[in-house]
């Protein structure tokens, strides 16, 4: 088989062929966040399956595409859908998208999530800024051989990279200052990730809370490490989609998530949508 540059080259070749829009901000739609995809302007649809190499995920609700096109006269890429490493798919297929995005011209990546609250005030429905990670997946993203030409800005690509703001600081700014333009206030948290596709325990969200864990998911980390080996800006946003175990009395439900995610969609959106051109400004 080719090597991992190479067939992230290929795609990455195969979506430019298919535009004319030469995206520098990408964006990854979390669970049931899919619907912001809809709102992307002169776009082309590109799905998955047709991407040469692309993983195309198993989970319902996921659906799979990368829609090229412009958000406020902003050239984008936004990935609607995502492979989840509990899918069972190796980290270089999870985070073969992210470095897709980069081989395309993509220096900012905006990557979502549907995530649960750990803190007792992320009520269901928050939108979360990402201030930090802890992975607890077990694994790596940037696991295996370094590729250096997987860098898209000056002194990236390193076998050891820094990951002190990993979520950058100034995008973080951004998004929050938008909310309150907006007439809501954004709460920060670190965002803990676990493999899944089982909910986590109770014992284990207490576990979180002490180790400094605000939101807990099962995504979003992977891409933000190979992000940050490529040397792209980052910002990340949580939607609260629940309580974490034993937080409340309610027990965790998939379609519950969902639902969540399609009611706090308009929100999320409108906010995404002030932010695209705030991004490409800065
Ligand atoms: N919720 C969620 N854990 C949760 O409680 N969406 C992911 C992981």
């Amino acid at each position: 088989m080719t090597d991992l540059y190479t067939r992230a080259r290929a795609a990455a070749d195969y979506l430019a062929a298919q535009t004319l829009h030469r995206p520098r901000l990408g964006i990854i739609l979390g669970s049931g966040l899919g619907d912001f995809a809809e709102s992307v302007e002169d776009a082309v649809a590109v799905p998955y399956a047709s991407i040469p190499h692309f993983p195309q995920s198993t989970v319902e609700g996921h659906s799979g595409r990368m829609v090229l096109g412009t958000v406020a006269g902003v050239p984008v890429a936004v990935m609607q859908g995502r492979v989840h490493a509990y899918e069972g798919y190796p980290m270089d297929e999870v985070t073969f998208p992210a470095r897709v995005l980069g081989l395309l011209g993509v220096t900012s990546l905006v990557v979502t999530n549907a995530a649960g609250g750990i803190r007792a005030d992320f009520a269901p429905g928050s939108i979360v800024g990402i201030s930090d990670h802890i992975n607890l997946t077990g694994t790596n993203a940037a696991l295996g051989a370094n590729e250096p030409r997987f860098s898209v800005a000056e002194g990236a690509g390193l076998r050891f990279f820094d990951m002190t703001t990993a979520y950058t600081p100034a995008l973080l700014h951004l998004a929050k200052k938008e909310a309150a333009t907006q007439g809501w206030t954004m709460q920060t948290g670190v965002y803990l990730a676990v493999l899944g596709p089982s909910y986590e325990t109770p014992a284990e969200i207490r576990a979180f809370r002490v180790l400094g864990a605000d939101l807990v998911g099962m995504s979003t980390v992977h891409e933000v490490i190979v992000a940050r080996h490529m040397g792209m800006r980052v910002l990340g946003l949580s939607l609260v989609t629940n309580a974490a175990a034993g937080v409340t009395s309610e027990n965790i439900n998939h379609l519950e998530v969902m639902e969540i995610g399609a009611q706090a969609g308009a929100r999320f959106g409108a906010l995404l949508k002030a932010l695209v051109p705030q991004i490409a400004a800065t």
